[in-house]
């Protein structure tokens, strides 16, 4: 006879193993034993009753949860199809993009959402984040603004602080908006690091200096490479009237000598390259103004002139061609590559220039158009478009002048 403990084992056996069936109970046990055998019974059926609940509700809810993960992955994907979709659109059309994005609750319309979605970039052309940024709309000036606020220039020199900036996105090409844009990051600049400048307008023409430093050091066209000293003395004034420490630009000098500029979708065509020094060098032959001879001179495209010397080592030139107001097209003649320098709508005006005589006065020049020929097609394509580049009359110039005025002629209290 099985002991009431023992009883409980094998029924504890069979709870834990329903399968295995409890021996069926004695006759010999007192009707107390047998009414807690039975007690013990109806428990197990109880508890087992309570195991298959609990199955059946784990079983349920692991199914909800199987469910939910497979709603879940298939929203994600669908998300993540839609974002890919808005970012395609944002690189064909920034503004377009935006509005798919927003309005499939992608994005949240608000400046910051934006400028972070820019700031971070993924599967975005910089081109296009830069014609995004440099909207003159008042509410992409301010995503503008929350955009450039996400950089964090805190203790880096100037050029450090240029170099992130310039590859978060591509600079576009029209004056107004790199104003806006550089306006932007001298103030963030100056508010990351205050007491480097006397004014953001410092910050703000240093930043060219740097820009243009940058191209003249690193463009193979340019052959006059400006030294430290230069640089130095082209800076003069531009702290509110007073110098910026000689350290402070010799270091900006070397970082840059060391390592030109990373420009984002770098074509060759960037504003670093073209738009602040088209300037080019080289031998090619020019026709006379009245008299008609062809003469073999070297001519060097800088600050928006054309200048022509006999000899390369000349110190002086033959002659001096302002740029400005001119045009410049291709021309046939018997000469091979020619182009032309003319005013255009009006062929019998004579074009602003001066030319050295035999006797060394230097006189007005007798030219109505200026016929160059170039030794092969592909140097006078290049000139084409340096000079094409130089006197596409741009406000930028005029601008970077203005300020530049404006802070050499401060005085520093
Ligand atoms: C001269 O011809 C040269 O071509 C000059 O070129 C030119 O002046 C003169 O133009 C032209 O008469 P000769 O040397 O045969 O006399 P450069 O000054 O390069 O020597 P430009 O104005 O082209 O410099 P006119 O306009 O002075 O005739």
């Amino acid at each position: 006879m099985g002991t009431v403990s023992e009883l409980c084992a094998s029924s504890f056996q069979a709870f834990l193993c329903p399968t295995v069936r409890p021996s069926a109970a004695p006759d010999d046990l007192t009707p107390e034993e047998k009414q807690e055998l039975e007690n013990i019974r109806r428990r197990k059926l109880e508890l087992l009753e309570d195991i298959q609940r609990l199955k059946d509700e784990i079983a349920e809810v692991t199914s909800e949860i199987e469910n939910l993960g497979s709603t879940e992955e298939r929203k994600n994907m669908q998300r993540n199809k839609q974002v890919a979709m808005g970012r395609k659109k944002f690189n064909m059309d920034p503004k377009k993009g935006i509005q798919f994005l927003i309005e499939n609750e992608l994005l949240k319309n608000t400046r910051e959402d934006i400028a972070q979605f820019l700031y971070k970039g993924e599967g975005l052309n910089k081109t296009a984040i830069g014609d995004y940024l440099g909207e003159r709309d008042e509410f992409n000036i301010l995503v503008l603004h929350a955009f450039v606020e996400l950089h964090e220039f805190t203790d880096l020199n100037l050029v450090q602080a240029l170099r992130q900036f310039l590859w978060s996105f591509r600079l576009p090409g029209e004056a107004q908006k790199i104003d806006r844009m550089m306006e932007a990051f001298a103030q963030r600049y100056c508010q990351c690091n205050p007491g480097v400048f006397q004014s953001t307008d410092t910050c703000y023409i240093l930043s060219f200096a740097i820009i243009m430093l940058n191209t003249s050091l690193h463009n193979p066209n340019v052959k006059d490479k400006p030294t430290l000293e230069r640089f130095i003395s082209m800076n003069r004034g531009i702290n509110d009237g007073g110098d910026l420490p000689d350290e402070l630009l010799r270091n900006l000098y070397d970082s840059i000598k060391n390592e030109p500029f990373k420009i984002p979708e770098d074509d060759g065509n960037d504003l670093t390259h073209t738009f602040f020094n088209p300037d080019r060098e080289g031998w090619l032959l020019k026709l006379g103004g009245r008299v008609k001879t062809w003469k073999r001179r070297w001519f060097i495209l800088t600050d928006n002139c054309l200048y022509y010397f006999e000899y390369t080592t000349d110190k002086e030139p033959r002659g001096i061609i302002p740029l400005e107001n001119l045009s410049i097209r291709e021309v046939e003649d018997k000469k091979p590559n020619c182009f032309e320098l003319f005013i255009p709508d009006n062929k019998d005006q004579v074009i602003k220039a001066c030319k050295t005589e035999a006797d060394g006065r230097v006189v007005e020049g007798n030219h109505t158009f200026y016929r160059i020929s170039a030794p092969t097609a592909e140097e006078k394509d290049e000139w084409i478009n340096s000079i094409k580049a130089a006197i596409s009359r741009d406000p930028f110039y005029e601008m970077l002048a203005a300020r530049k005025k404006k802070v050499s002629s401060m005085k520093r209290h």
